[in-house]
């Protein structure tokens, strides 16, 4: 049984990762390829309750350290429970966020120890990586506008723009360190051109 493949969309908010979740699976469905499609935090009963708490931002205060690990928590959850056994199986996953989120929000807005993610990444994913990330970029003020002219806000939307500067510089830095993995799109174009871009990558990847 051949492994599946394991694709990941990433970005900072309100850059249309929800909405092109929904383009890249019917793409993919298009080309004989059914895909697991889910999200992080998330994905299970436990991780998604973990994700309620992440974002509810009336909660006692979360400490970063607190955070990062709810974070691996949902993802060690989610890993063992859906991402290995589909994959296992040969099925494909899409996945809406994964560990360069971590990267960016708890490393970058957080200023989280980089060595702490990384040693955490290797003992809940050991050797897993996603095949191929599409990671979304688009100036900070242009996905806020977005993403705020939808729903209240939650823990992290509430975040000053500084930290959402910061996470965007982090997921460049992690797109600069990992060129071959992930594919920048720019998102601040008008939807029909992302998604062109986006069937582009996509295509030489299935190539
Ligand atoms: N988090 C973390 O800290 N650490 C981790 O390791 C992980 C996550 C895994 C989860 O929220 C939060 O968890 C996240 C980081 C943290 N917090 N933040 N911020 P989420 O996954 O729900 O994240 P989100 O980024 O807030 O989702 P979002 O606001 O729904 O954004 P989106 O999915 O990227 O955008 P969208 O809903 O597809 O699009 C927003 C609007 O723009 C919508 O009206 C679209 O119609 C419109 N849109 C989309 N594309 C275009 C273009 N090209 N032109 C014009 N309009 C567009």
């Amino acid at each position: 049984m051949t492994r599946g493949k394991f694709i990941t969309l990433e970005g900072g908010e309100g850059v249309g990762k929800s909405t092109n979740m929904a383009f890249i699976k019917n793409y993919l469905f298009q080309h004989k390829i059914s895909v697991v499609v889910t999200r992080e935090p998330g994905g299970t009963v436990l991780a998604e309750k973990l994700r309620q708490l992440l974002l509810d931002k009336n909660s006692e205060v979360i400490s970063d350290q607190a955070e990062l690990l709810m974070v691996f928590a949902a993802r060690a959850q989610h890993i063992k429970h859906v991402i290995e056994p589909a994959l296992a199986k040969g099925e494909w996953v899409l996945c809406d966020r994964f560990t360069d989120s971590t990267y960016a929000y708890q490393g970058g807005g957080r200023n989280m120890r980089i060595s702490a993610i990384e040693w955490l990444e290797n003992m809940v994913q050991g050797a897993l990586r996603p095949d191929l990330t599409l990671l979304l970029d688009a100036p900070v003020e242009i996905g806020i506008e977005r993403a705020r002219s939808r729903a209240e806000f939650d823990r992290f939307e509430s975040e000053k723009i500084c930290f959402f500067e910061q996470v965007r510089r982090a997921y460049l830095l992690q797109a600069e360190l990992h060129p071959d993995r992930i594919k920048l799109i720019k998102a601040n174009q008008p939807l029909i051109d992302v998604q062109r871009a986006l069937i582009e990558i996509i295509g030489t990847f299935l190539r």
